[in-house]
């Protein structure tokens, strides 16, 4: 694999999970691969999870590992072409990657999405000019619309721990207090949509997320029957698509309690994290045995050192 940035750079899912639970129990049998090989992990947007796992999941294989805080410790980017940088900006997108793929032989990048114009965040503009300047393997620590090691790591934690052949998956909106970028749901569902499960998308009017990324998904507006009979409940906010970035208020009824849990099948409850206590979740429910949202961040390791391997792979 040379990029991975969605479910559709991957030739076959249940593989690339069935590698991440192999490794899970043996992590470090690939420690030769990245023997004299450098990760670099570039962080447009604060992180712990990805930043972490990443980072161990490389060590695991052997590699070493760069990770720069760009919005932090970087220099301005500039992502236009053709502009007079008399302004804020300092560096071009051109020579700012170029340079990374010089002294890394992978590079990770995360960039959120501006939430203001659609079009522009939809485009991945950001995420693909470091892939088109770089010049080398590229896997995404989360772009403006995906963040596919999470849903990785979500299929992997949902395989790992299913009871059925085909388990009832609820993607249920939460509420928040500010506007969260639809990468997650988006990427979870597109994985979700791939993956042998039964998959439902809840969310209140408006909420409706682009549907490029829901095919397949049965998709309802009534949370309470969504949950019924559910195995597993992925809870998450996000702003609407429509009218793009805006919080559409008045759903505060939508947070996941121990009362609408006790009408599923006893389901294992996932987030990605982080998590808003008591606003997107409620902490009687994070504290009690159903769930698995800790868990669900160690896979994120397995996640991880799966793509790493396979794109280590690839450089042999
Ligand atoms: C990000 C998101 O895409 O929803 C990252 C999730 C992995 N989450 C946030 O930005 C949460 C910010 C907050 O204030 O709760």
């Amino acid at each position: 694999m040379k990029l991975f940035s969605s479910v559709h750079d991957v030739t076959d899912i249940n593989q690339l999970v069935a590698d991440a639970l192999k490794l899970k129990q043996d992590p470090y049998a690939f420690q030769h691969l990245g023997k004299n090989r450098t990760l670099g992990l570039i962080f447009l947007n604060p992180s712990l999870r990805t930043r972490l796992s990443t980072q161990k999941a490389a060590t695991n294989l052997g590699m070493n590992v760069i990770v720069m805080n760009m919005d932090k410790e970087g220099w301005a980017l500039e992502f236009n072409d053709g502009v007079i940088m008399n302004g804020t900006t300092v560096e071009h997108i051109r020579e700012a990657a170029g340079v990374m793929g010089q002294y890394v032989d992978i590079l990770g990048v995360r960039s959120f999405p501006g939430l203001k114009d659609r079009e522009l965040d939809y485009s991945e503009e950001i995420f693909n000019k470091f892939v088109k300047y770089c010049g080398i393997p590229v896997v995404s620590l989360e772009s403006a619309t995906r963040h596919p090691l999470q849903s990785l790591a979500d299929l992997v934690t949902i395989t790992e721990l299913k009871k059925t052949a085909q388990p009832k998956v609820v993607l249920t909106w939460a509420p928040h207090v500010k506007p969260l970028p639809q990468a997650v749901p988006n990427s979870f569902a597109e994985w979700m949509c791939k993956a042998d499960v039964d998959f439902v998308i809840a969310h209140p009017e408006g909420y409706e997320l682009c549907a490029d990324f829901t095919q397949g998904a049965t998709i309802t507006h009534n949370q309470t029957e969504a949950i019924a009979g559910a195995d597993f409940i992925y809870v998450k906010n996000w702003s609407a698509y429509e009218p793009y970035g805006k919080v559409i208020g008045g759903y505060d009824d939508w947070m996941l309690t121990p009362e609408k849990l006790a009408q599923s099948n006893d389901a294992k409850v996932m987030h990605c994290l982080p998590v808003r206590r008591n606003l997107e979740l409620s902490a009687e429910i994070l504290d009690g045995p159903n769930s698995l949202v800790v868990h669900e961040a160690g896979n994120r390791v397995w996640a991880a050192q799966a793509v790493l391997k396979s794109m280590l792979e690839s450089l042999q």
